[in-house]
This record gives C-alpha cells, structure tokens and sequence, in this order.
C-alpha cells in the first residue's frame, strides 16, 4: 500500500526547477540590507518587461494600520523595520508580520514599493554598492525564467518576519469570495486525461469552489505545493485553499495515466499557471501529479514547478 512518503516518489522523471531552492539557498546568507537591494533591484528589473496587479482593497485593509505606522517613522526607523523584516529579528512589525498570510504579506510590499518610489518611505540609497555574493545571486535570479523568478520573489518575502512557530490556525488573511456562479465555469479538456476527478479538481480550482474541490480529497490527503512539505489532512488543506489559493488560474495543456499497486491510478498533468499578481503575463510552467484510490479519491496532489517550458510538452516519452 502506498505511504506519503511512497507517494511523493510517483513520476521521479519529472524535472523540477532545481535553480529556486539553488539561489533560495544563496539568497539566504547574505546581509539583511544586501537582501533589501537586491530584491529591490530584481524588482525593478523585472518591472520592465511584467507589471504588479495592484492589490484588492480587502487585502490592503489588514495592512494599511501598519503602513500608516511606518508612515510616520523617519527614514532610518523605516529602513530599520525593512531590516528587521529580512533579518527576521524580535521586534513588533517583525512580529505582526509573520502573522500575515502570503497574500497579505505580498501587499504590504507592493505598498511599501510604491511608497519607496515616491520617496515617501526611505528608498534604497541610490549609489548601494552590493556585495560581490549579492551581486552574484542577483545576476543568477536574471537569468532563470520569469516564472522562477517571481517564485523566488515570493519566497523571499514569505520567509521575512520573527516566526515563532505560527499555529496555522492563527494565520491572518483576506476575506474568502464567493465561488464562481456555475453558468460561469468554463469546462476542462485535457488531452490523455479522462478521469472525472482531475478534471473536477481544475475546474473546482479555477472556480475558486473550495468546499466542493475538497470532497475529491481522501481524509488523510496530502496537497504539496512547490517547494514546500506536503500539507497533511483535509482540513489543513481545505485551509490552505481557502486562505492561498484564491482566483489561480490553471491551464493544463496534457497528461496520462498510468496504474499504480493496489488498485490505485496515478496521473501525470502538465501545463500553465496564472497567478493573480500577474495575470496573463506570466505563466508558471507547473506538473500535477496525481495518486487517486480505488473510488477515485486523491490521495496524494503535487504541484511542481518545471524547469523549462518544455517540459511541460514532454508527456508521450514520459
Ligand atoms: O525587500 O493546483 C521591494 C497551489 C523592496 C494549489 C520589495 C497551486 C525590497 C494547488 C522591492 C519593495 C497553490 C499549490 C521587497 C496549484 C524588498 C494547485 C517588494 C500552485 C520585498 C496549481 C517586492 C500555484 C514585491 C502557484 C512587491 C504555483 C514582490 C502559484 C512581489 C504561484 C512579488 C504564485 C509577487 C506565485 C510574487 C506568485 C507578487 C509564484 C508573486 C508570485
């Protein structure tokens, strides 16, 4: 029978972006003002090519008590907070921080970008001379592709703030929206893949209907997401759902389906997805690999992101 850790070995063929945990790795061991720099530098960067999609109001609204704060900070406090944030240090907004969820922590920044532009929160120092490391894994963040790069970003600000062990209960985030009505839905095809559940599962997904996507899910599930420990039992994931997964849009493009021991099925998907920060602009290449039950439960969903584009058309060879 299959365990978890059995499970997270189905399709070992699949080539995942290796260089993001690689630079991830890097990122990490340089100084906390390096880090600011240069994030703010792959930021800029990046904004000539991609745009931001400026953040709902419900999202900012968790945020704007602690950006009015840092409003009303002189420069050096305000560069102080930013510090704090990336050398994750004690300290209130550090603190507060940790709280938010990716959603909200993304925001905050999106804000602070703004307001670092305008001159209205202290801007990186114009002649900041970053260290030969950082100027390294900077150059290392330009050359992966615009998917991998935005990965990065977000992993970046995600691990910010003084992080006591949050109980995930605990996690601020916005307010959930109302499913999709279903005349709205548009239907799924996926080229080799006929099985009911996955085919629920993206439309279920896309239509942001949680509490229905949830009922595909065995009750001791596992959901990993990229890079990340796999998510244990549905109720954490219908969390996990409910608090990060808001209007993604995926877009598969093929897949297959191979038996698996015991009566259980495992299938293989490949395609894109849209993220609500950047909409049509940037498609994450990503897989899905899939282990359903007898009953055509989930027992085990991962979701890679791919090392190239083509690797999501490699599915005939396997
Ligand atoms: O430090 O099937 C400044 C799951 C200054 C669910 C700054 C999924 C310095 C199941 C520049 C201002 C979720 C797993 C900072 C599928 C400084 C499922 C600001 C996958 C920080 C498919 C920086 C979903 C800023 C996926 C504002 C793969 C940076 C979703 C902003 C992927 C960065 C989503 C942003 C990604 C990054 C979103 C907005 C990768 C967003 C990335």
């Amino acid at each position: 029978m299959f365990t978890l850790d059995k499970a997270r070995q189905i399709f070992p063929e699949t080539r995942t972006a290796d260089a993001v945990p690689a630079i991830t790795a890097r990122f990490r061991l340089l100084s906390p003002e390096d880090q600011l720099a240069l994030i703010w530098f792959a930021y800029l960067e990046m904004g000539q090519t991609i745009t931001v999609a400026a953040p709902g109001a419900a999202r900012m609204e968790l945020a704007k008590p602690t950006l009015n704060e840092i409003l009303t900070m002189s420069h050096e406090e305000q560069t102080k907070v930013m510090c704090d944030l990336a050398a994750k240090v004690h300290a209130p907004i550090s603190t507060r921080y940790a709280y938010w969820s990716v959603n909200v922590k993304l925001g905050f920044w999106y804000e602070l970008g703004e307001l670092m532009r305008k001159g209205k929160v202290a801007p990186i120092p114009s002649g900041y001379k970053l260290s030969a490391n950082a100027s390294s894994v900077l150059e290392a963040i330009k050359s992966v592709e615009q998917g991998q790069q935005i990965t990065l970003l977000r992993n970046f600000v995600v691990d910010m703030g003084f992080d006591p062990n949050i109980d995930d209960y605990n996690v601020i985030a916005e307010p959930i929206i109302a499913p999709t009505p279903l005349e709205q839905r548009e239907s799924i095809l996926i080229p080799g893949v006929l099985n009911q559940t996955v085919l629920s599962y993206m439309q279920l997904l896309n239509a942001n209907d949680f509490d229905q996507l949830i009922d595909l899910f065995l009750d001791d599930a596992a959901l990993q997401p990229p890079f990340q420990k796999p998510i244990i039992g549905r109720e954490a994931i219908l969390r996990f759902f409910k608090r990060d997964c808001q209007n993604l849009k995926l877009l598969p493009r093929g897949g297959f389906s191979e038996p698996a021991e015991g009566g259980f099925n495992q299938i293989k998907v490949t395609g894109k997805v849209e993220t609500p920060w950047f909409g049509k602009e940037v498609g994450l290449n990503v897989a899905w690999r899939f282990l359903l039950d007898q009953n055509n439960k989930i027992y085990f969903a991962a979701i890679d992101l791919l090392e190239s584009p083509e690797e999501v058309s490699k599915l005939g060879d396997k």
